[in-house]
């Protein structure tokens, strides 16, 4: 069996984005795989955070993770810090990350964009992502595209370290993307990734918002005046990022909508559209709000972070031992 990790920041609901890129694929790996999905606190505080909301935050994307399908009997489900290996590694791997690598992160030039300074962790972000996925002897990680240069500095660091350390200190982890195109863009504006942190709430579609919100989003969408239906991410990415989630979410071929909606103008799209996404997400909504306020979500976390420990301490040993650290 192969073991995964993944990990969301709990900086908002979760979009279409998320779900789509992430969050379906989370719950497609756990039947063969051992899997372990993280509500990755610590990176949130990259950025400031009110602490109050944080913390509600953090239940919400793990009663999220678990209302897509995430089941806690075959995966686990925990809070970064609750398990303090990740900070731990977070520090021996930064002492093998370069500053000149770093600095090239297009995540982190896109954040720090036009500040004089910006705080150190915002920069080592990717290097407490690379402990996370290390820690737990990781083979696949399932992320949006936008991740990939992350995986692949996780690659390397961890290639560094054992050419340095020893074979045996890292598994190599691979990336798990999604397929071209199929990265899910900002309502208002097309050529940007939907994003939990845009000011503007109708660029994106959350999870949890109601059928009258998920209406003004889609039908106030931003497409072209060409006025024809048809799948063409340069030219029309406002109607190609509709078509993708409609694909998406119904299970329907692009080229089998660009068919049906043939002679067609956006209204109808953007109508049918709006029914397509209300309907996949109502039993999503109806399972988180089962869940969310339970001593069952906090048994599962408590559990899963007890169960991420065991693992993590075993590799914190093996890593310590190999870098001449402690006793
Ligand atoms: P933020 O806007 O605060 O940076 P985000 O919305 O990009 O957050 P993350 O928590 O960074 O969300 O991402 C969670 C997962 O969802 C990651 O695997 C990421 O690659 C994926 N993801 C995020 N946005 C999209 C998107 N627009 N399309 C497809 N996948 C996405
Ligand atoms: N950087 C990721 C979130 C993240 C992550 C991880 C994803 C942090 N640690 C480990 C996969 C594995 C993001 O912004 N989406």
């Amino acid at each position: 069996m192969a073991r995964v990790f993944s990990g969301v920041q709990p900086t908002g609901n979760l979009h279409l984005g998320n779900y789509l890129g992430a969050l379906t694929q989370f719950v497609e790996l756990q039947e063969e795989n051992e899997c372990i999905y993280c509500v990755v606190d610590m990176h949130s505080i990259t950025v400031p955070q009110d602490p109050k909301l944080l913390k509600e935050h953090i239940k919400d994307i793990a009663a999220l993770y678990l209302a897509v399908g995430v089941d806690p009997k075959k995966s686990i489900v925990f809070a970064q810090s609750d398990v303090s290996g990740h900070a731990e590694l977070g520090w021996i791997l930064m002492c093998n990350a370069y500053t000149g690598e770093l600095s090239r992160m297009t995540q982190f030039k896109q954040k720090a964009q036009g500040k004089e300074s910006a705080p150190a962790g915002l920069f080592s972000y990717p290097v407490l992502m690379a402990a996370d996925i290390l820690l737990y002897d990781t083979d696949i990680v399932p992320v949006g595209n936008d991740q990939k240069q992350h995986i692949e500095l996780t690659r390397d660091l961890a290639i560094r370290v054992n050419g340095k350390y020893g074979e045996d200190t890292f598994v190599v982890p691979d990336g798990r993307f999604l397929k071209e195109g199929a990265r899910i863009m900002a309502l208002d504006d097309p050529t940007s990734k939907m994003s939990k942190s845009a000011p503007n709430e109708l660029s994106r579609i959350s999870l949890l918002d109601d059928a009258s919100k998920i209406k003004k989003a889609i039908m106030k969408s931003t497409t072209d005046s060409e006025g024809v239906i048809r799948f063409d991410i340069k030219e029309k990415p406002g109607v190609s990022n509709l078509l993708n989630i409609y694909s998406a979410l119904s299970g329907k071929s692009v080229e089998d909508l660009v068919k049906s909606y043939e002679g067609q103008g956006y209204g109808n799209l953007k109508k049918d559209l709006v029914e397509v996404v209300v309907n996949a997400i109502a039993p999503i909504q109806e399972r988180y709000n089962q869940i969310r306020q339970t001593q069952e979500l906090v048994d599962i976390l408590n559990d899963g972070a007890e169960r991420a420990n065991a693992i993590a301490e075993k590799t914190m040993a093996r890593v310590k031992d190999h870098f001449g650290l402690g006793l």
